[in-house]
């Protein structure tokens, strides 16, 4: 897999605005906040879409979604709500190919999201 922009924030050669680190994952700000609370939860693991997910990475995309969850948590949005989603490919508007759990949250979302 060719590096992305994600690998590079990884790496701190380039800065972002981090809300959680450990060996696993990641999660920063997104540089374009779609609602008042938007940060990405990746994986320090490149894994470039939902589709080159492996059996042995299930663990660890359950921790992204606990990792979100605290982070909300902390953030103080968890019990008024928020939403997380995955985008794959072209058709699901995924433009870095280093798979992210976006985390929306500070507001009412609409849904569909079109
Ligand atoms: P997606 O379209 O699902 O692949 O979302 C990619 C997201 O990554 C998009 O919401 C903007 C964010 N993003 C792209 N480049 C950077 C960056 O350099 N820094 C930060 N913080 N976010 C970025």
């Amino acid at each position: 897999m060719s590096e992305t922009i994600f690998t590079k924030i990884i790496n701190k050669t380039i800065p972002a605005d981090i809300l959680f680190e450990d060996d696993q994952v990641l999660a920063f700000k997104d540089i374009s906040p779609q609602a008042p609370v938007h940060f990405l939860v990746i994986p320090k693991k490149p894994i470039a879409t939902i589709n080159d997910i492996q059996s042995d990475d299930d663990a660890l995309i359950g921790y992204m979604y606990r990792v979100a969850a605290n982070i909300c948590a902390d953030l103080g949005v968890a019990q008024q709500g928020f939403r997380t989603v995955m985008n794959c490919n072209p058709d699901g508007g995924q433009t870095v190919y280093h798979i992210h759990l976006h985390v929306l949250a500070g507001k009412p979302l609409g849904w569909p999201p079109y």
